[in-house]
């Protein structure tokens, strides 16, 4: 589909034309054990549209040189190109500035930089971090490490049996000592949507700022940053299509402007002598050393390519998948899906009480079907549903009910394997 065309079909609010999309992702048209390819494992890290990867390969081909550092013409393409995709980025999540943008590695850097430098400068012993207990570890072992150094407390909200954040008890925790709330947008393990501009409400309340963990709602929702309130948004490229190894944090400008570097190196700095240095100004005061200046083009290049079919469009496709694919899977017997929250996106994950996840994983993979199984680097999940591990299908914009019907198909086949 050419860029045209998408950006017509997402104005129309036109429904995703799935096939014309899979046309663009080369690594879907392949087999695997003999079996067509059927990826449902996106939110470990999702797949790349062509338009991407030539991008990457025209970059170092042709544009390839260091940004913000030479004066000569190669250095003033590839900074220029460099600064595009954080306008793109900008754009993309409605931030207000441009030098809001920080480029990070990943979601998880983003998160430790908040903690790290954030976290580290106004956390004062006795003060409180609110996170929930459907957290990645990425969102909660960084407010571990800091809450070590600085004498705060950890505090944890409670999740229902369905997996919903119980609200009543958020506020209840949320007080007075609480200085940050950090909370996940959508659950990697549950699939939970979290109602975040409410949760920032009452944080704001008591004066606490909010980080939000966007990894798996940037590829799948429209994000509005200014529209959630929150003072933080991390995700990671990788899971929007672009690139491994580049991130994003956005963060309202004055507190980036009032936070210390996270590292120390080239072109974070204003003035070095042996005595001391001071920093520049944000973002270049978080982004130490040589960028992944590809992979930031390559993001602005997935952007673009997300742009083009809406953001709109692909959550209605994704939701419709889920819902199918809930329907599905509870025909299957002896199969029981963990989260079940009243908003819901992108992924189911489930169990059988009697197969373990990772045999349903294995055997699936043999009839061509990529799910993950494992504890999802949620143990605090697993733990609050008494479960070692589940089986998770995630969703993107090129899969299809096909897809699901082969999962479910698969499944079949597992029960039989094990003799139900
Ligand atoms: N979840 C999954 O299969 P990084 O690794 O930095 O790109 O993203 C970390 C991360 C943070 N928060 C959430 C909600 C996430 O889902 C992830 C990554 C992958 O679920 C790998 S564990």
């Amino acid at each position: 589909m050419s860029t045209a065309e998408r950006s017509v079909a997402a104005a129309m609010g036109a429904a995703l034309d799935v096939e014309r999309v899979r046309r663009d992702f080369p690594a879907l048209h392949q087999e695997v054990r003999g079996r067509p390819l059927v990826y449902l494992d996106n939110a470990a890290t999702a797949h790349k549209p062509q338009v991407v990867l030539e991008t990457i390969q025209r970059y170092y081909a042709m544009d390839y040189s260091n940004v913000h550092r030479g004066v000569h013409w190669l250095s003033e393409r590839a900074t220029e190109a460099y600064e595009a995709a954080r306008e793109k980025v900008r754009a993309f999540i409605n931030a207000p500035d441009r030098r809001e943008i920080v480029f990070v590695r990943g979601t998880t850097e983003a998160i430790n930089l908040v903690a790290a430098s954030y976290g580290g400068s106004v956390l004062k012993p006795g003060d409180e971090v609110l996170i929930t207990e459907m957290e990645h570890h990425s969102n909660i072992v960084p407010w571990q490490l800091v809450c070590e150094r600085t004498g705060a407390v950890l505090r944890v909200a409670p999740i229902d049996d369905d997996g919903n954040l119980v609200l009543e008890a958020f506020e209840r925790l949320c007080g007075e000592r609480t200085r940050i709330v950090a909370v996940t947008h959508l659950s990697n393990a549950l699939g939970t949507l979290n109602p975040v501009r409410r949760l920032v409400e009452i944080a704001h309340a008591h004066g606490a700022r909010v980080v939000v963990d966007g990894a798996q709602a940037a590829p799948r929702l429209p994000v509005d940053v200014q529209a959630l309130g929150c003072d933080f948004y991390a995700f990671s490229g990788h899971k929007l299509y672009g690139p491994t190894g580049i991130g994003v944090l956005w963060a309202r400008r004055e507190l980036l402007e009032a936070m210390p570097p996270y590292q120390g190196g080239g072109e974070m700095i204003r003035q070095v002598t042996f005595e001391g240095s001071t920093w520049a100004p944000p973002p270049a005061r978080f982004e130490a050393g040589t960028p992944h200046i590809v992979g930031a083009i390559g993001l602005g290049a997935a952007i673009d390519y997300l742009q083009g079919i809406g953001l709109e469009a692909i959550a209605r496709h994704e939701h419709a998948l889920l819902e199918y694919a809930t329907e599905a899977l509870a025909e299957v017997p002896g199969l029981r899906i963990v989260g079940n929250a009243r908003e819901r996106a992108g992924l189911v994950s489930f169990v059988f009480d009697d197969i373990h996840p990772h045999d349903v994983g294995t055997i699936l993979d043999h009839e061509g079907v990529a799910v993950r199984a494992g504890h999802h680097c949620a143990m605090p999940v697993m733990q609050r549903y008494c479960v070692p591990a589940t089986a998770r299908a995630s969703f993107a914009l090129y899969n299809t009910r096909e897809e699901i019907d082969a999962l479910v198909a698969g499944l079949h086949k597992v029960r039989s394997m094990f003799g139900r």
